[in-house]
């Protein structure tokens, strides 16, 4: 390919023949401090040449003459999250009306950077970018494997370079709960020790959360914690058993407990199997939602984003019209704590939501079983929906059946191809753009151990999700075709980067396999 290979493709690109800038160690950046560093620090890992920052504080400038200049500049006017950039031999301009625009400019600054025969240069190029949606989420589960800080750290890397802006934890599920309250230590004391089959456990401590917040802030990213209930509880039972049904032992529980290992759920044991909705809080007891007013209580604190997400989903241990009196409280717990609630689908069979609650559609792409009328409700309600159809954007599918990581519930495997090709507004009739606040690929940890399995499944199917959340519906290079050349481009960037990626056979891959890439992948679950 003659020209970078820019994902997800900006809005607006014009390339012109005139020279290209080229980029060196005494290249100066002018603007904003944040948003120069991270300029510096993308140019840096991409290119391993760092300009020099000639901020605001003419005290960091070093001494010698600037070879070029690239300008950064807020500018009032243009979309949130927008930016323009004008690239020329000897200037290269950026304009953005916030700091995150500016912080996305840096990524693609990146991109376009080239090693040539003279050294790392920028052609020359126009550049008019602005996202489609202005949610564009991943989600990392950290209840049914526990991930570091550190891991957490690193995914917050990968999905600020596809300029996702924000990061749904899914901190608590039936295996574990994985943040420490000081308003219900027993939590973490009781219900943290283990993950899927039998690993370690862990939790974020108060601090580890506020440095995850703080990581998260600083690359522009929204952190989203998410409190899975009524069902998905079986922990809680472990710390407060009086709160906690009896579980539901459903012939889909036995199944898929005969299917993948581990115990069948028993009270008061840990649970370290993949089974999904036998366990539920009890809905008639006040003493759940004193528990609740604490847990969302606390979490509203220890969150600066607006957003908690409260589950709802596969609450089949719980009958479905206590589940509406339950999913009515908990969403107006939430906003009378000043946050707007995000549940999963399930929660539009509930009348009495609280109003501005936000869906998260995790069905089909062509949805069964009613689920589009469930997330229809949160339109009707005045609200808007996150969309996250499972058989195109779960990271945690397989992509292929050999595939030693990953899971096929959602209609098989999820290719490449069937990532990248569904339309957000195809997918539930009667909800267009405007009932859209965005699109979200979550990564569900039952199969996922470490960094490696996660770059595994993630990689490079998460690019597929930045594009759709991020670039024109319409657009000349919103093409599979267009697409697969693109994603071929980035090999050479991954492994640099040290992200393990699945080396799909749908891409004409750019760089030869890496050396390791003939060991296993990762571990298959018991
Ligand atoms: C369904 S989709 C779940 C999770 C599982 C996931 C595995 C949804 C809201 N819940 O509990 O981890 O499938 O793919």
């Amino acid at each position: 390919m003659s020209h970078p290979a820019l994902l997800p493709v900006p809005a607006a690109v014009s390339w012109r023949s005139t020279p290209a800038f080229a980029l060196t160690e005494t290249t100066a950046i002018t603007g904003p401090r944040d948003a120069g560093t991270a300029v510096a620090d993308a140019l840096a890992t991409r290119t391993g040449v760092r300009p020099r920052l000639a901020t605001a504080d003419p005290g960091d400038a070093a001494s010698g003459p600037a070879e070029g200049a690239i300008d950064l500049r807020v500018e009032a006017g243009g979309a949130p999250e927008s930016y323009r950039i004008r690239v020329d031999a000897d200037r290269i301009a950026v304009t953005a009306p916030d700091a995150a625009g500016l912080f996305y400019a840096a990524q693609t600054l990146a991109q376009l950077a080239t090693s040539t025969a003279d050294g790392w240069t920028i052609a020359a190029v126009d550049i008019d970018d602005a996202p489609r949606f202005g949610y564009r989420g991943v989600m990392l589960d950290v209840a049914r494997h526990f991930h570091s800080v550190a891991t957490v750290r690193a995914f917050i890397d990968r999905a600020a370079l596809l300029k996702f802006n924000h990061l749904h934890l899914h901190l608590s599920d039936d295996q574990g709960w994985r943040l420490a309250l000081r308003s219900r230590p027993e939590l973490t004391a009781h219900a943290a020790g283990t993950s899927v089959g039998g690993d370690p456990g862990g939790f974020y401590t108060q601090d580890d959360w506020a440095d995850i917040v703080a990581y998260a802030a600083a690359r522009h990213l929204t952190v989203v914690p998410e409190i899975d209930v009524p069902g998905h509880t079986h922990a809680v039972g472990l710390a407060y058993p009086a709160l906690a049904a009896d579980p539901v032992l459903s012939e889909h529980v036995l199944e898929t407990v005969a299917a993948f290992g581990g115990a069948e759920p028993t009270p008061g044991v840990a649970y370290d199997g993949m089974a999904v909705g036998f366990s539920s809080l009890k809905i008639h007891d006040e003493a759940t939602y004193a528990f609740l007013a604490d847990v969302f209580g606390e979490l509203a604190r220890l969150t600066p984003g607006p957003y908690l997400h409260v589950g709802g989903d596969e609450a089949l241990g719980t009958p479905p019209e206590d589940f509406a009196l339950f999913m009515s409280r908990v969403t107006r717990l939430v906003a009378d704590l000043g946050k707007t609630p995000i549940t999963w689908h399930e929660a539009g069979a509930a009348a009495g939501l609280a109003p501005d609650t936000i869906g998260q559609y995790w069905g089909f792409v062509t949805p069964t079983d009613g689920m589009d009328e469930k997330t229809r409700t949160f339109v009707r309600n005045g609200a808007q929906v996150i969309l996250s159809p499972a058989d195109a954007i779960y990271l945690d599918m397989k992509e292929t059946p050999d595939s030693p990581l990953g899971l096929t519930w959602a209609n098989g495997t999820t290719s490449l191809e069937r990532a990248y090709a569904w339309e957000p507004t195809a997918i539930v009739a009667g909800i267009g753009e405007g009932d859209i606040l965005g699109v979200e690929a979550p990564l569900w940890t039952e199969t996922v151990r470490d960094l490696d399995d996660i770059d595994q499944l993630a990689f490079p199917r998460i690019t597929a999700a930045a594009e759709v959340a991020w670039s024109p519906q319409h657009h000349p290079d919103r093409t599979w075709t267009s697409f697969a050349a693109r994603v071929a481009g980035q090999a050479a960037h991954w492994d640099a980067a040290g992200i393990r990626y699945h080396r799909s056979a749908q891409v004409a891959w750019d760089a030869p396999a890496s050396a390791d890439d003939s060991a296993p992948g990762a571990h298959e679950v018991a």
